[in-house]
This record gives structure tokens, C-alpha cells and sequence, in this order.
């Protein structure tokens, strides 16, 4: 099999049920793409020009109380807002809309302004995840929210607004988009899909990174950006509202050891969007489900190049050159 690697092909994503094309033969092409400038400011400990940092006013004039591990609040220029009056009746079916209720908050990770997720403590990340498994009890329990994604956006990149470690949280009156194919894929497998993929990895070895007693880490078979990762717990877990103590603590471990990895692939804040797919919050059970993170990073060749989705991509499918299986390698080394 690893020789056919070496060759085009396209990998199939059971989980979206989408292929994505390898170019493995391709990483050596010349390269005269963007370059971008690096920011290598050292960050304070606290900036009074931040509306994350404690005790500083925020658009729109609220105060941050001087919170000392994670503070969490409404987002004041929200996307969704918990009313919405209903739509005007379509004129036809090809102008469907409907009306959209939500809501969006911030979640500030830490006080410290100049710490990333990798290099927080285990024991600062812990309360980020009770803060996330808070969020998700609350915010999935109002009766017209049946989605809460939680997400980061890392470094300006990814369009992150501050260097402040904060995530995003919206939570939605109907599943969006990536939730529903994974929802589709779950519930059609015959056993769950995610309880079989960690244990082939971990059996096969070449795309696993990082295994403690409650969560694997994998480069997955059909990753699309370079050092594209799949954070999956062991347990079948359908939601982060059901893990344990125990599963807590390696989570927030698992998280600290992958973002400080990530950090010392080109030794810069690696940018990502990242975040949680689980159980959709609309009353049922949702056996099928199976909690996980995903990490998608666009950095390629070095913190100034980036992967872009365009051309083909756009048009036709994501396309890489660095197999899954190199980017394992390397980042295995790191962790
Ligand atoms: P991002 O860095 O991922 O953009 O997240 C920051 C969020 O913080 C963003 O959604 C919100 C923005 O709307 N925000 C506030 O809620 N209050 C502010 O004073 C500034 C930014
Ligand atoms: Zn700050």
C-alpha cells in the first residue's frame, strides 16, 4: 500500500462522505506563492487596549469583571440573536429562507493575554472545558437551540480579531451544514464510525500522533488541509456533557500537548480553526453520535505559506500534496 501513495488518488471522508485528491508527487513543485509578513511582537501579560483582557471596557461600553480563570459573555456583535420574527412566505422554491434564531458568546480562556491553549497549564485548560461543558448543557437546554458549536479561531489568518485566547461559541435553531453530513454518515453506519476509525489508527500506527487513557489523536486518511487533525474520544461518548472526571483532565491534556505541538511546527502561534462536533441538543438521544474536534490548520511550508482552497478546490475538490502520513510523521515528533 505506501507505494501507491506516491501517486494520485482520492481519499474518501466517511464522515462527509466527500473525496479529497492527493498530489503526493507534487510537494516538489517550485514555489513563488504569497509570502507573508511574520508578527513577531512579544504579547503582554495583560493590554489595556484588549476587550478580552480583565477589567477593560468592550464595543458597546460593558465592563469585564477581573475574572481569574475563564469569563464567558454574550457576543456584542453577534451573527444570531434569540429572536427572530418568522420569514416571509417563499415566492419560490428556488428563494428558500427561513428565519434563523440563536445565540453567540465569547469565552476568554485565561486572564493572560500572551498565553496560547499550548502553553497554558493542564490545570487552566480544565477549566476551559468545564467552561465549554457549561456552555453546552445551557445553551443546548433552551428549547429552540438544537445545535452548539463551540470553535476557535487562532491567529489573524483565520481572521481571529485578537491574540487574546478566546473561543467562540453559536448555537443554533437548525444543524449547519458540516454537522448535517456527519449526522447523515452516523446514522447510516451500522456500528460508529469514529469507536472503529480510533481503533484502526491505533492498531495501524501511521497516522496516530498522541493516545492517552480517554483520547486519540490522528492526521486522518482523508484530512484536506496540511496538518489537518481529528481529536476523537475512546468512549463512545455522544457529548461532552458526559465525560468524566478523568476524560475532563486528558482532554484538557490532549489539547495542551496537540496546540504545543502545532507551535513548534515553524515555531510560531500556529493559526487554526478548530471545534467540537457532538450531539445535536434538539431532545433526542443521538445514540449515533460520537464527540470529537477537529483541527484545521492552513499553514504548508512555513509560517508565511499557506494552503488555499481555490482553483480545483472550489470548483471541483480539495486537492493536498503533503500526504496525511507525512504530516503524521512530523508532527508526532512534536508532541
Ligand atoms: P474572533 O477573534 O474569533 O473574531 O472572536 C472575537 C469575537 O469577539 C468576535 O465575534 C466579539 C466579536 O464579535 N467581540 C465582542 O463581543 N465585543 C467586543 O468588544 C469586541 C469583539
Ligand atoms: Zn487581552
Amino acid at each position: 500500500m505506501p507505494g501507491s501513495y506516491e501517486f494520485p488518488h482520492r481519499r474518501f471522508n466517511p464522515l462527509t462522505r466527500e473525496w479529497v485528491l492527493v498530489s503526493p508527487h507534487r510537494t516538489k513543485r517550485p514555489w513563488q506563492g504569497q509570502i507573508e509578513k511574520t508578527d513577531a511582537k512579544a504579547k503582554p501579560a495583560y493590554d489595556p487596549n484588549c476587550y478580552l483582557c480583565p477589567g477593560n471596557e468592550r464595543a458597546g461600553g460593558a465592563h469585564n469583571p477581573a475574572y481569574e480563570s475563564t469569563f464567558v459573555f454574550d457576543n456584542d456583535f453577534a451573527a444570531l440573536l434569540p429572536e427572530a420574527p418568522p420569514f416571509p412566505a417563499q415566492v419560490s422554491p428556488l428563494l428558500v429562507a427561513e428565519a434563523e434564531r440563536g445565540v453567540c458568546r465569547v469565552v476568554c480562556f485565561s486572564p493572560r493575554h500572551d498565553l496560547t491553549l499550548g502553553e497554558m497549564t493542564t490545570g487552566d485548560i480544565r477549566r476551559v472545558v468545564d467552561a465549554w461543558v457549561a456552555q453546552y448543557r445551557e445553551l443546548g437546554s433552551m428549547p429552540f437551540i438544537r445545535y452548539v458549536q463551540i470553535f476557535e479561531n487562532r491567529g489573524e489568518m483565520m481572521g481571529a480579531s485578537n491574540p487574546h485566547p478566546h473561543c467562540q461559541i453559536w448555537a443554533t435553531e437548525h444543524l449547519p451544514n458540516e454537522p448535517v453530513k456527519e449526522q447523515n454518515a452516523f446514522a447510516a453506519a451500522t456500528s460508529c464510525l469514529l469507536c472503529d476509525y480510533a481503533q484502526l489508527e491505533l492498531r495501524l500506527g501511521e497516522r496516530a500522533l498522541y493516545e492517552n487513557g480517554s483520547f486519540v489523536v490522528v492526521a486522518p486518511y482523508w484530512a484536506v488541509w496540511p496538518f489537518e487533525t481529528l481529536v476523537v474520544s475512546r468512549r463512545h461518548l455522544t457529548g461532552m456533557d458526559e465525560l468524566s472526571e478523568a476524560e475532563r483532565d486528558d482532554l484538557a491534556e490532549t489539547l495542551r500537548r496537540l496546540a504545543g505541538a502545532y507551535d513548534r511546527v515553524f515555531d510560531v502561534v500556529f493559526p487554526y480553526s478548530m471545534g467540537f462536533h457532538q450531539r445535536p441538543t434538539d431532545g433526542d438521544a443521538h445514540p449515533e453520535w460520537h464527540f470529537h474536534a477537529h483541527f484545521y490548520p492552513p499553514l504548508l511550508r512555513s509560517a508565511e505559506v499557506r494552503k488555499h482552497m481555490v482553483g480545483f478546490e472550489m470548483l471541483g475538490s480539495p486537492q493536498r500534496d503533503l500526504t496525511p502520513e507525512e504530516a503524521a510523521a512530523r508532527l508526532r515528533e512534536l508532541f
